[in-house]
């Protein structure tokens, strides 16, 4: 009877750690709901996201959320119905998001945040991997502040409305040129990160603002928006960056610094597009039951024109 036991036990341990090896083992399902592909940002993001779970040999289920709230939800759902093991969400805004996310929860599917926030409640995502946006915009005024002595008329191009990335970003820039009674915003519109948006905004601002003459910089929640305006400018026969008003902007696109080496532009806030590793080690922490930290921030450096020529040799030949 022992000697049965004993043989009963020795197969039972066999079979747990047969299943243990078995779940470490296994090829890992995670969905991707991505923003949408608005900017050259995005893409670099989207592309890492992909290059890096090919890496790491994790099936990626990717939607792109064609910059609607709705289509991103839909595919929430539809990674829940398939049983995925993890899902990313890059929210393109903070709010609406509570009852799938409540979802995903009750299938057991842990959330993890990607880039934008949400303002749901904390207990329902996992964590959230991103820049410190607030901390951009701050960045961006700092550095307009000590170039300008404090005494500058500027013009803002805002992102997605409702984005927790134009709402910190604007949140921030607010706060420090605040501190500065010489610096004011004296026109704020929507260019939603888009080039086009960019464009039609600074078109807008040059009637409207008699060609700009009193204006001393431009402050865009993106890249792509401040390349728009640029192209505007331009147009218009308006010098920008070097020799002309003043340009910052967010997010570090090989763009910016061809327009930052060429003088067009005057200075950046990088935000880093390769958020894969961390975000995937995040989902296998989760699924082992390990702990995870509730925010993993990314760092936001800044780049100027005297390393632009030789940052955009670098991300022109990589692309
Ligand atoms: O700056 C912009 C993209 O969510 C922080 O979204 C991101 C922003 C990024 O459209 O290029």
């Amino acid at each position: 009877m022992r000697f049965l036991r004993a043989s009963l036990m020795v197969v039972l341990l066999l079979v747990l750690s047969l299943t243990a090896v078995h779940a470490q083992d296994k090829k890992l399902t995670v969905g991707f709901a991505q923003t949408g592909s608005e900017s050259g940002w995005r893409t670099a993001f989207t592309n890492a996201m992909k290059a890096e779970a090919e890496k790491e040999g994790i099936d990626l289920k990717f939607s792109d959320g064609q910059q609607k709230q709705e289509v991103q939800i839909a595919a929430l759902r539809s990674f829940i119905a398939q049983q995925v093991d993890a899902i990313l969400l890059a929210p393109i805004v903070e709010t609406g998001w509570d009852a799938v996310l409540k979802e995903a929860q009750d299938a057991n599917i842990p959330v993890i945040l990607v880039d934008r926030g949400v303002s749901a409640d904390p207990s329902l995502y996992v964590t959230r991997v991103a820049a410190d946006f607030n901390h951009e915009g701050r960045l961006a005024a700092a550095w307009l502040a000590q170039a300008t002595l404090g005494e500058c008329n500027i013009v803002e191009i805002q992102g997605t409305v409702g984005s927790s990335a134009a709402l910190d970003r604007m949140k921030g820039f607010g706060e420090v040129i605040a501190l500065f009674p010489g610096m004011k915003i004296v026109a704020t519109q929507v260019g939603d990160f888009t080039r086009d948006g960019g464009k039609k905004v600074m078109e807008g601002y040059i009637k409207s603002l008699d060609g700009l003459k009193d204006v001393c910089a431009i402050w865009a929640h993106n890249d792509d928006m401040l390349l728009g305006a640029i192209q505007a400018l331009k147009e218009a026969g308006i010098k920008s960056g070097k020799d002309g008003i003043k340009t910052i902007s967010v997010d570090g696109v090989c763009d910016m610094f061809k327009a930052m080496a060429d003088g067009d532009a005057s200075a950046n806030v990088t935000l880093l597009p390769d958020l894969g590793p961390i975000a995937y080690q995040a989902v296998r922490d989760t699924l082992a039951g390990k702990p995870v930290e509730k925010r993993i921030v990314m760092p936001s450096p800044m780049n100027f024109p005297d390393t632009a020529a030789e940052q955009y040799a670098k991300c022109s030949a990589a692309s």
